[in-house]
């Protein structure tokens, strides 16, 4: 079987982790791959669901979702999870727990606050600025980048699609993902 791997993108709200990871997914179904998407969004409304944005409750989220990783990493599946994770040693610690099953590959989706409030794509920035929402990353609460991720993308500087191609291409490197050439 193949080895399983976690693909964990971080970065701000808007910043377009869950586009590429859906890119990314459909490319690696295509090729019969298994994969799980684990996207914080998603996440809240189930197994993380009466979380709230503090600090200890992020951590918990981030704790939730790297177990769950972990596992599905450890039977072979392909995990792209995508949530803020703000916290460098909640990542690490996902990280940790990861690495005892599988590969773990940390994708750091970058882009400015000014960009993402300009995408605001939920409308969550507007109400973050105006106070109205609290505890808002990159506005009113902490984002720590990552100091060395396995792959950075400057999504105000490449399209989604040009994101996608970048992570599968160091899937292909680190011999976790070789997409088929049709017959
Ligand atoms: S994390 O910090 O625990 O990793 P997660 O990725 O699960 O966050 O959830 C982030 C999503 O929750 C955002 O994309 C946004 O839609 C929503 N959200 C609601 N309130 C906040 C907030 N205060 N800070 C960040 N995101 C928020």
């Amino acid at each position: 079987m193949a080895s399983g791997f976690t693909l964990w993108f971080t970065g701000l709200s808007g910043a377009g982790k869950s586009t590429i990871a859906e890119l990314v997914g459909g490319e690696l179904e295509r090729n019969a791959t298994l994969v799980e998407y684990l996207d914080g969004d998603v996440v809240r409304t189930h197994l993380s669901k009466g979380l709230g944005f503090s600090r200890e409750d992020r951590d918990t989220n981030i704790e939730r979702i790297g177990w769950v990783a972990s596992r599905l990493t450890r039977h072979g599946a392909a995990v792209l999870v995508s949530a803020i994770s703000p916290y460098a040693k909640t990542r690490r610690h996902a990280r940790q727990l990861v690495e005892n099953e599988g590969e773990f590959v940390e994708v750091f989706v970058k882009a400015s606050v000014e960009e993402c409030a300009r995408r605001d794509v939920k409308g969550l920035y507007e109400k973050a600025f105006s106070g109205e929402l609290k505890e808002f990353t990159g506005v009113s609460d902490p984002y720590e980048e990552p100091a060395s991720p396995e792959l950075v993308l400057d999504t105000e500087l490449e399209t989604p699609q040009e994101s996608a191609g970048r992570v599968l291409e160091l899937l292909g490197e680190r011999g976790l993902a070789s997409l088929k050439v049709p017959a």
